[in-house]
């Protein structure tokens, strides 16, 4: 086997989709709760992404797409038992709104739920593994899993060089949210630990539980996901999320705690023992790891959980520093600004700070760390990318103007039976397969009598 090409952090993001509402679909996402049945704007969202993107382009660091997924999704409808033409199934919902809401959503955007992802450097075969996240808490996100495996096969064919396993099996035992609660972390001498965030025993009770909110990855789901990205044993370290920071609203790791390189920020209600965690990753690491922890005093986690400083994008700049990319909503606020502030000033690779507006995204619950997929890639990986996703000027552009060729600039759930709604999100959806040569990987698609044909 060749040695593996030294790797750099690809962010794959999920383009928003034509269907972005507020359906009030996640308990224990707060802001998901407050904004349920609000007046969304998909143009706006969609916009907001791209605008990140060209951001995070614009430092440096290399920036890629994912596509949304097709919504509403009629096969999802049609497996539960409702026949006839696309339009008749469609008039049917007007007496299902909660299931139309929950097939509607775009919430493939957040892309940090869509997969695990291990480069090839950590693996025992060399190759880079990619395990689609089952999603089975919610039956809204559920239904991603298989739209998102097509997806990265189609993106990811090389099998000489990508493996994209089959999410996990089974039901709510195995419940798997994606690298949302994953993190890779780089200490002394390149050594590597995967750090696995887990809210509750699957098939083994845990310890202890949160009491309002519900826990949604496994313990069981975190160890089968690191056996299949075939990571080494002794690289791997598993913790159980705050079952208090869960009961706040930090139904996954990435509300409270992001890491990047050597450097981990942590609020002290993101793992139920802070220490024990900190020094498994130090005897993996060495010296060279720094944790910046912030307590409740400092930063209360409700600040935290309103306005996402930890939910920032951590990203290596050219020179080598670390820019962390933040919602403006932590600028706003000044508690996590003072915190942003701090990591700043302080001894360790951060150099600057960014803060981007994704306010459509924030108010489902997702900040710019949910809507990026972290794919550490060498060089020679992104030329054998099976599709045209990398972002560049020319594809920038491109996606700016069938956006807004396409998409709502209001959209409230009670819209979402709309047949012209769900003709609109197709012929966007099958323009955009060709836009970046992704071949038919809709359902739609693969039926080419109902192409439009709502
Ligand atoms: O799973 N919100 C998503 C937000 C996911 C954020 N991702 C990360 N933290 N990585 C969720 O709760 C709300 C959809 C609605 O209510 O319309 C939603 O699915």
């Amino acid at each position: 086997m060749a040695e593996p090409e030294p790797i750099s952090t690809v962010n794959f993001d999920g383009l928003v989709g034509p269907t972005h509402n507020f359906a009030g679909l996640s308990p224990g996402n707060v802001a998901s709760a407050a904004n349920d049945g609000a007046v969304s704007n998909p143009r706006d969202a969609a916009l907001q992404g791209l605008a990140k993107m060209r951001a995070v382009a614009g430092l440096g660091v290399p920036q890629a797409v994912l596509p949304p997924h097709e919504r509403p999704h009629l096969g999802t409808l049609r497996r539960l038992g409702f026949r006839g033409a696309d339009e008749a199934i469609l008039a049917r919902m007007a007496k299902e709104p909660r299931l139309l809401r929950a097939v509607s959503s775009a919430s493939g955007m957040w892309a940090a739920n869509a997969a695990t992802v291990a480069p090839a450097t950590d693996t025992l075969d060399g190759r880079t593994h990619f395990v689609p996240a089952n999603l089975r808490f919610m039956f809204h996100r559920s239904i991603e899993a298989e739209g998102t495996t097509r997806a990265l096969r189609a993106i990811f064919a090389d099998r000489a060089r990508f493996v994209v396993h089959d999410a996990l099996p089974g039901g709510e035992h195995f419940a798997d949210e994606g690298a949302a609660n994953h993190t890779r972390l780089v200490g002394d001498d390149g050594a590597v630990a995967h750090l696995f965030g887990w809210g509750r025993g699957g098939l083994e009770p845990a310890g202890s539980a949160p009491k309002r909110f519900p826990a949604r990855q496994t313990r069981e789901a975190s160890s089968a996901v690191a056996r299949l990205l075939a990571l080494r044993e002794d690289a791997v370290v598993l913790a159980q999320q705050h079952p208090e920071g869960i009961d706040r609203g930090a139904f996954h790791t990435d509300v409270l705690a992001v890491g990047h390189g050597s450097l981990l920020l942590m609020h002290e209600l993101a793992f139920l023992e802070p220490e024990v965690v900190t020094k498994a990753l130090r005897d993996r690491l060495g010296e060279g790891l720094v944790v910046v922890l912030a307590t409740e005093a400092e930063l209360p986690a409700a600040d935290a959980v309103a306005t996402y400083p930890f939910n920032s994008q951590l990203v290596t700049l050219p020179d080598g520093t670390t820019a962390v990319v933040a919602p403006s909503e932590a600028e706003q606020n000044p508690r996590s600004r003072a915190f942003l502030e701090r990591v700043l000033a302080e001894e360790n690779p951060v150099s600057r700070i960014l803060y981007l507006d994704v306010r459509q995204s924030m108010r489902n619950g997702g900040g710019p760390a949910c809507l990026r997929l972290r794919v550490p890639l060498g060089r020679s990986d992104l030329g054998a990318l099976a599709a045209r996703v990398q972002l560049d000027a020319k594809l920038d552009a491109t996606l700016v103007a069938w956006i807004e060729r396409h998409y709502r600039d209001r959209l409230l759930p009670a819209d979402l039976a709309d047949p012209g709604l769900h003709r609109e999100s197709m012929t966007a959806l099958d323009e955009l397969t060709t836009l970046l040569g992704l071949g038919p990987i809709y359902d739609f698609q693969r039926d080419p009598a109902r192409v439009g044909a709502a």
